[in-house]
């Protein structure tokens, strides 16, 4: 109840930040573009991790304003770092299941898309399984609609779901992120390795992307390696770092 009421002055307060984690490309070890994720900084008080203030607001409907701001700031921030003078780098933008249910997300992220001038191809959406699981014309349609402002859309938390996968042949996806609880299990566990071989094969025979999330020692990145696997994100490569952090990391790349 007290959190919920802090939540909601934080929000009017505007006390959130955004945090930058890299995507990495196997291959050439280049950025490949980051991935948005709020923290609370209170202006007194303890701060509260996202995992917990995230499922709040999400009961709560708050999410739709905090999630409003999120997208407008991410796209905001990518438009600072083409205007500095880096290269093109994506920002990808964690949607929560009611803010991708709401009926009007397609709006919303048109508008974020205009008042910051940036491309739709440079920013990508994260949507978990469990938000894609009512398969019906609805989504179908959503997905389509977002897809047409150029947008890139990617299924969060890969693997973890409730949805079959009859939805990937039937929604415009480009992205798998195979969940960090299989990552963990990578070269310890073989039935680990079995599954993650397998969403790899899978993604390149959807031509999807795949990238492997919660990387964090230098074993599991040489499987994913051997597997084929096209991108890692995770604490071996980079952690989530403010803005400013994340921009010299592209600059050194420049
Ligand atoms: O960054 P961290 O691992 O602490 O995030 C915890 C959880 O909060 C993750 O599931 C992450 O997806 C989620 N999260 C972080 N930022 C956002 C956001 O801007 N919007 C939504 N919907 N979820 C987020
Ligand atoms: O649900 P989602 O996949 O969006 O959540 C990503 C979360 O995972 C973020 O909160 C981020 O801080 C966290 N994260 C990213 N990389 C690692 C990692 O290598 N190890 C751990 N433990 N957490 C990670
Ligand atoms: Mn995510
Ligand atoms: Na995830």
């Amino acid at each position: 109840q007290a959190l919920e009421s802090r939540l909601h002055r934080a929000i009017t307060a505007e006390e959130f930040e955004l945090y930058y984690q890299p995507q990495v490309d196997v291959a050439s070890g280049r950025t490949l573009g980051f991935e948005a994720l709020v923290r609370w900084r209170p202006e007194s008080g303890e701060g509260v991790s996202p995992a917990v203030f995230i499922p709040l607001l999400e009961e709560t409907g708050l999410i739709l304003a905090l999630g409003d701001w999120v997208l407008h700031e991410a796209c905001r921030q990518a438009v600072r770092w083409r205007a500095a003078g880096l290269d093109k780098v994506p920002v990808s933008v964690n949607l929560s299941p009611r803010q991708f249910q709401h009926l009007d997300v397609v709006e919303l992220v048109r508008q974020a898309l205009a008042d910051s001038g940036l491309p739709g191809e440079l920013l990508e959406l994260e949507i978990t399984e469990g938000a894609l699981m009512a398969q019906n014309l609805e989504t179908q349609e959503r997905l389509g609609e977002l897809k047409a402002l150029g947008v890139q859309l990617a299924v969060d938390d890969f693997g973890t779901g409730y949805s079959s996968l009859a939805y990937l042949s039937r929604f415009p996806i480009d992205k798998l992120k195979i969940d960090k609880s299989f990552i963990d299990g990578l070269g310890q566990d073989a039935r680990a390795d079995k599954i993650v071989a397998t969403i790899i094969a899978m993604g390149q025979g959807l031509d999807l992307r795949v990238v492997a999330e919660g990387v964090e020692n230098a074993s599991q990145l040489e499987l994913l390696r051997s597997l084929g696997c096209d991108a890692v994100q995770g604490y071996l490569c980079g952690r989530p770092v403010p803005a400013a952090l994340a921009q010299v990391r592209l600059a050194r790349e420049q």
